[in-house]
């Protein structure tokens, strides 16, 4: 059996119950086999993927809080430290109900890859809690956080572990989080990105990930002929990187038509009304519902009695920007039979395998999230060198590096894609150009 056969049954065997730690580790392994077959004797006499595939550690921790009732509730706290060879673990913190350690294990799997794809240097790193933020008081976050934190914060700091938001996890999070480790340690550091611009934060992390999403894009289509400029667009999600990715487009010309919760999508042909999206969503911390109820032009549809989503939509750009695995096959077949040119991963494998293959077997350009969302993890890598620094730089200094950082990312991947014998197959492309780096580093260290 190959090297990588072999690996990826280990894996299997040995993390029973973990379907999306499986999917991202086949995804990756499968797109390795040409690097790995070159050069295998060496590769496996190191166990180097038995090794990238196994986190350096894993923390699990208790979490108890009292909610407003005076009721204690327990959530489960996790850290995956996963590899830290070409820097420290870096990468979010997911709180959501569905988490679990092998939703933890795929993300930070896919971290290592993403973060160093941006050339900068984080090793990476995930964690979260299944603690769920939503219908909670301010008081219960803040009891949440700060409960969470004091387990935490012994395993993290600026030089060896910097966590960050996700889904669930935003400013007020980070906040509370932030004033915990510093009150628990007496060290004000940079031991979290994504902190507020008052004490630490960097100008545009905000909108980084969304922002960096259409950069991507759009250096991606004007390499292949085409433009923004025009384009009809459907966007999953409406949270932090759904609402800066529609902004964005919009800024470069693109018309983006829809945006969904876990309960329901919108159409709005004349297009999304970003300032009443960030009002609902940010401000009022509401449902779509309300955003329909506010804007004549848009209609809401409920996922569940429904049962459509926003992929059955014609449009030329596809962005899944909410989840993983909520883009499968029978949504990729709608995409295509209404002509899509694109599909560019906002969020964390949001396409299943068999999606993502079709869709690159049908000729669409398709970039995985771990190139095209890494926009969000650079800038907070440039977090971490205005907080090592003590200065903060304008917005258009981070916006120009973070550009910049996109469009060297897609130049990246679409060199090792050819180099490889795999013109235009950006999977590969990211996968190989984000391993080769790690794995020379690992490498370099020795057994370790
Ligand atoms: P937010 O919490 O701000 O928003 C998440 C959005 O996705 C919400 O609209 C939410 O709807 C929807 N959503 C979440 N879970 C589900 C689900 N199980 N089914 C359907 N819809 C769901 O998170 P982000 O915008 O930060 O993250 C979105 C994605 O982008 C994730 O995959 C994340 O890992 C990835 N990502 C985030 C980065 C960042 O900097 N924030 C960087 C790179 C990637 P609802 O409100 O109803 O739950
Ligand atoms: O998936 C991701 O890259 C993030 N959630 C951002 C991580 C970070 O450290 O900014």
């Amino acid at each position: 059996m190959s090297y990588v056969d072999e690996v990826y049954q280990l894996v299997v065997e040995k993390n029973p119950a973990q379907p999306e730690f499986h999917q991202a580790v086949k995804e990756v392994l499968e797109s390795l086999r040409v690097v790995i077959e070159a050069n295998e004797e060496k590769y496996r006499k190191d166990a180097l993927l038995e090794r990238l595939v196994n986190p350096e550690r894993q923390l699990m921790f208790r979490v108890p809080w009292v909610d407003d009732n005076g009721q204690v509730q327990v959530n489960t706290g996790y850290r995956v430290q996963f590899n830290s060879a070409i820097g420290p673990y870096k990468g979010g913190l997911r709180l959501h109900p569905s988490v679990n350690i092998g939703i933890i294990k795929f993300l930070g799997f896919e971290q290592i890859f993403k973060n160093s794809l941006t050339g900068l240097p984080i090793g990476g790193g995930k964690g979260g809690s299944d603690f769920d933020p939503k219908g909670k008081s301010d008081r219960e976050v803040m009891a949440f956080c700060q409960s969470f934190m004091t387990e935490l914060h012994k395993y993290i700091g600026a030089d060896t572990d910097v966590p960050a938001g996700d889904i669930g996890t935003g400013a007020r999070e980070i906040g509370f989080m932030y004033g915990q480790y510093k009150r628990l340690t007496g060290l004000y550091e940079g031991v979290l990105t994504g902190k507020g611009l008052t004490y630490g934060g960097s100008l545009a992390r905000t909108e980084a990930t969304g922002y960096g999403l259409l950069y991507l894009t759009e250096e991606m289509l004007k390499s292949n002929g085409h433009d923004i400029k025009g384009k009809t667009i459907a966007v999953s999600g409406s949270g932090n990187v759904a609402i800066y990715a529609i902004q964005k487009a919009q800024q470069l010309g693109g018309k983006p038509v829809t945006c969904s919760d876990s309960t329901g999508w919108v159409y709005d042909p004349e297009g999304i009304d970003v300032a009443l999206l960030k009002e609902v969503k940010e401000v009022n911390r509401a449902r779509l519902t309300e955003y329909a109820a506010k804007r004549p032009s848009a209609q809401y549809h409920d996922k569940k009695t429904e049962g459509t989503n926003q992929w059955s939509v014609k449009v030329d750009i596809a962005l899944p920007c909410a989840t993983q695995n909520e883009l499968n096959l029978d949504d990729a077949k709608k995409l295509v039979e209404n002509g899509v040119l694109a599909v560019c991963e906002g969020a964390n494998m949001p396409t299943t395998l068999e999606a993502t293959e079709y869709l690159q077997e049908k000729g669409v350009y398709f970039v995985p999230g771990k190139a095209a969302n890494a926009g969000g993890v650079a800038t907070s890598a440039l977090e971490m060198s205005q907080n090592s620094e003590r200065l903060s730089w304008t917005f258009e200094e981070v916006d120009s590096k973070l550009q910049q950082i996109m469009i060297n990312i897609f130049h990246n991947l679409d060199d090792a894609a050819k180099k490889y014998g795999m013109e235009g197959n950006y999977v590969a492309g990211a996968n190989i150009a984000g391993f080769l780096k790690v794995a020379e580093a690992m490498t370099a260290q020795g057994i370790v």
